[in-house]
């Protein structure tokens, strides 16, 4: 079968695209911030933003990176507010999951919200584990929130979070340059048996 250079051209630029598009996992590990102790948001990593809405008080929200190898950077939330993770191009991301190094809240309600709906509510039995953020309401999301509600800033530091898992969904017009590039091939095979 001869293919025609116009056709061979858009199958090599589509799958260069679609090689190149943003479509692996991303971990937020927070490694990468700067050992100035506290590091207020926003914070950017690989592509996505973590930031405080509105709200809450930016000093009790922070990347906090101790300086010191043996001990890992976190995403450290002691108040009442929202941290909402968003890719910084603006595009869509399906969450996979996040480690939930500390959960003490007894006063107030902690939870994971999504775009699409999600609510995961968490509780104290979720402390240390990593929580899986799968199905429809994690999927094709314009943001990610952790959310802390009416804790009264008594006790010990309510949520600590690391390695958030999220994976950009490629861009529409990306996908559909190769779905269009195959199929024009598929009705070339067909034509050409
Ligand atoms: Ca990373
Ligand atoms: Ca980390």
């Amino acid at each position: 079968m001869k293919l025609n250079p116009l056709l061979s051209g858009a199958i090599l630029l589509s799958s260069t695209l679609l090689a190149g598009s943003p479509a692996r996992a991303a971990v937020i590990d927070l490694e990468a911030a700067p050992p100035s102790v506290q590091n207020s948001l926003p914070f950017s990593e690989d592509g996505f933003t973590l930031s405080l809405l509105s709200g809450g008080t930016p000093s009790l929200f922070y990347v906090l990176n101790n300086n010191a190898p043996s001990i890992a950077t976190w995403l450290w939330m002691d108040g009442t507010g929202t941290v909402r993770v968003t890719r910084t191009d603006g595009g869509l991301f399906n969450a996979t999951s996040v480690d939930l190094l500390q959960y003490r809240l007894t006063i107030g309600t902690g939870a994971i919200t999504s775009s699409a709906g999600g609510n995961r509510v968490l509780n104290v039995f979720d402390s240390t584990n990593t929580i899986p953020l799968t199905g429809p309401a994690f999927t094709n999301l314009t943001h990610l929130d952790f959310v802390i509600t009416g804790f009264d800033g008594n006790g010990d530091v309510p949520m600590i979070l690391d390695n958030i898992t999220v994976t950009p969904v490629p861009e529409p017009s990306v996908a559909a340059i190769g779905l269009l590039a195959v199929g024009m091939l598929a009705r070339r095979r067909v034509q050409a048996v």
